[in-house]
């Protein structure tokens, strides 16, 4: 372990140490799991709408090939990111939509994978009419016992909504005409895929919204594999914002084993509001030392 994470564990020694020793335990028995995580994202959608882009955006060093031409992740690309001696595993998936027979290889290899993913990112184009075979390979994968939850469905290529030629190249911003456009296309999403996630238009190349869009997705991933994620992303996209969420995920988590811990022990009065003012106190410092955990 790096001394700068066993500096993090070492001032939680002293809060936990007010607590019984199972209880500490658990806690820390967690927290080591949080820190050794080593995450799986999938990434989903038609080809060419920019996956291996996006993930090329987000993380360093850069995992993915991107093709211009035809669709060029045939196989199943998993590209572990390692920041020695953490590993996020990032499985980009081969996009839909290409042929039917390819589809439906693609379609089984999406299922054999579901289970194992902590969100799958699901990419759509903004200048995209057709998103049948989406919304069939989506619907395939819940009605198979996929969460929807699971998923997170983004609108890249924002920068070519009509009328493209509106897109200001020195901001990288969309016109109000873009905007109000790019609008429509979420609601159409909302509507059709009932997201449970926030959709947000970005633009993988043009770096269109993504700061925001990181947040989103930093938020959208399980308590105990945000942390682990955030100190893989790009040091641009670790903002504050970001940070913050992934620091409310990981001490949530430890709320979690404290209030379960504290419901089996059915205590009241006077040990409830020493435990409430331990697990208060914890917390704080649980936030305070994730720099040096992650
Ligand atoms: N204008 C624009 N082009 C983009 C954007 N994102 C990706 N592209 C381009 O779109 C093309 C396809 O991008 P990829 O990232 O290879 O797409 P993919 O979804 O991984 O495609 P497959 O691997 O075939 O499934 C490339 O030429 C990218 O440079 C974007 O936000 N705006
Ligand atoms: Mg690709």
């Amino acid at each position: 372990m790096p001394d700068k994470t066993e500096q993090g564990i070492s001032a939680l020694i002293q809060p936990l140490s007010f607590l019984p020793e199972y209880l500490s335990l658990a806690i820390l028995k967690h927290i080591h799991r949080c820190i050794h995580y080593e995450p799986t994202i999938g990434i989903m959608g038609k080809t060419g709408v920019g996956k291996s882009s996006l993930c090329n955006t987000l993380f360093t060093p850069p995992p993915a090939k991107v093709s211009a031409v035809k669709g060029c992740t045939r196989q199943i690309g998993r590209y572990q990111l390692s920041l020695a001696p953490y590993v996020l595993l990032i499985v980009d998936f081969p996009g839909i939509g290409e042929t039917p027979e390819l589809d439906r290889i693609y379609t089984g290899l999406y299922q054999h994978w579901l289970g194992k993913l902590d969100l799958i990112i699901w990419v759509l184009k903004a200048d995209d009419r057709a998103w049948n075979d989406d919304i069939r390979c989506y619907n395939q994968l819940i009605s198979q016992g996929a969460d929807p939850a699971g998923f997170l469905f983004v609108l890249n290529q924002a920068d070519k909504i009509e009328p493209c030629r509106e897109w200001d190249l020195v901001t990288h911003q969309p016109s109000l005409l873009q905007q109000q456009h790019l609008q429509v296309k979420i609601a159409q999403i909302n509507a059709l895929f009932s997201p449970q996630h926030p959709v947000l238009a970005v633009s993988a190349s043009e770096g269109f919204n993504m700061l925001l869009w990181a947040e989103t997705f930093i938020r959208a991933l399980p308590d105990n594999a945000s942390s682990a994620v955030t100190r893989q992303l790009e040091p641009e996209y670790r903002t504050k914002n970001v940070i913050n969420t992934a620091q409310d995920n990981f001490a949530r988590g430890v709320g979690h084993i404290f209030d379960d811990a504290l419901c089996a022990m059915q205590t009241t009065g006077v040990l409830v509001r020493q435990f409430k003012r331990l697990r208060q106190r914890l917390l704080s410092v649980v936030r305070a030392v994730w720099h040096l955990l992650f």
